[in-house]
């Protein structure tokens, strides 16, 4: 594995990781070595030569396909998608409350990629679905413990978003094989999703009348009410998390970085369902006035937009903050504090960098 020597490792066993975010923000298209790693358990050796895909469940013919046969008697198609893990950002929702257990990602939990492979429909046409049929799970080749149980990797998502055509069974990552850690030979790739539905090292597709009862499906990536914590959670009463929500970062300046009064402000945003980034903003005096960013780069469904502002600011102490509109005018909470939920995911409020302004004379 080729990953850049100033990669944020917060875990080696598994291996969880993400870039620095001034590195992130140079490619529009992110670098293998600078696309962040969100494992559950090790890394499964394939075999490509063995490697077989089952297709089964409410479908009228199973299959088992080979990693030839998906490549070469399907289509192929290339998207670009930005894959989120729903815990990005998640140490700006630990500095209000701790959450034990779960990775302290920063903002680099997020990467984005030309994903090419076989669209997922065209295996379900293969298969035929059957009347009934409401969801596809998929679950991957590895061993992942919980309570002492080895659970595996699965997840799952909507019939009609199995049928798009953006939702791709993935085998090469920016024209290369999937590297091992981003899941050789096979992986899903779910744009607009938490990165968690983007199943890797992916060995079955079960179309079902009900979601995955995987355990990343039906208890981890829920989304409770601040004031739900692991006791009091209803496992069933959780909202799945699908569709990823409006979300915005500032990349540059970093956190505590000294800046001359006339700065530029740079970073990325992000949103569900195929819609576009129509609006970034930027303030300095906690959302008062707000300066609105230039779009630099990005006007694709499924890929993030970088922006840039340029901000005159009074010498001293300051707090940049930054929020973004998508084209259904969703927005984000001004406060993480009404979006703090006991396992971190989905924060999506207002992101503020504190930096010190120094006079250029
Ligand atoms: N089999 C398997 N697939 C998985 C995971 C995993 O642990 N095992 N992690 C998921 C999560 S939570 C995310 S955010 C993305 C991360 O993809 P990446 O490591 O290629 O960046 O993969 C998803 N697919
Ligand atoms: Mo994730």
């Amino acid at each position: 594995m080729t990953k850049h020597e100033k990669f944020i490792v917060h875990t080696t066993s598994p291996y969880n990781a993400e870039p620095p975010l001034e590195l992130l923000r140079e490619n529009f298209i992110t670098p293998r070595e600078l696309f962040y790693v969100r494992n559950h358990g090790s890394v499964p050796e394939i075999d490509a030569q063995n490697f077989r895909l089952r297709v089964n469940g409410m479908v009228e013919r199973e299959l088992e396909l080979s990693l030839d046969t998906l490549m070469n008697d399907f289509p192929k198609r290339t998207v670009m998608a930005t894959l989120q893990c729903a815990g990005n950002r998640r140490d700006q929702l630990i500095a209000i409350q701790e959450i034990p257990g779960e990775v302290p990602w920063g903002a680099g939990a997020i990467g984005n990629a030309f994903w090419s492979g076989v669209p997922l429909k065209e295996i379900l046409n293969a298969a035929g679905i059957k009347i009934g049929a409401q969801y596809v799970a998929f679950m991957g080749a590895e061993e992942v413990i919980r309570h002492e149980e080895n659970v595996g990797f699965g997840g799952s998502i909507s019939i009609d978003k199995a049928l798009s055509n953006e939702v791709l069974l993935a085998y090469e990552m920016n024209s290369k094989p999937l590297e091992p850690i981003h899941g050789f030979p096979l992986r899903v790739i779910a744009p607009g999703y938490i990165g968690a539905r983007s199943v890797k090292w992916l060995t079955q597709i079960s179309v079902q009348a009900a979601p995955s009862k995987n355990y990343f499906q039906a208890h981890a990536y829920q989304l409770f009410p601040p004031q739900v914590n692991a006791e009091t959670a209803d496992w069933n009463a959780g909202l799945q998390l699908s569709e990823l929500a409006v979300n915005c970062v500032i990349t540059s300046p970093r956190e505590n970085e000294t800046v001359s009064d006339e700065v530029v402000v740079q970073g990325y945003a992000l949103t569900g369902g195929g819609r576009k980034i129509a609006r970034v903003d930027v303030s300095s005096d906690g959302g008062e006035t707000w300066t609105t960013a230039n779009i630099t780069q990005g006007d694709q469904n499924w890929a993030w937009t970088f922006w840039e502002a340029r901000l005159r600011l009074e010498t001293g102490d300051c707090e940049i903050v930054a929020h973004a509109f998508d084209s259904a005018s969703n927005t984000q909470p001004e406060d993480a504090r009404h979006v703090w939920n006991f396992k971190g995911y989905m924060n999506n409020a207002w992101h503020r960098v504190k930096i010190q302004v120094k006079s250029e004379k």
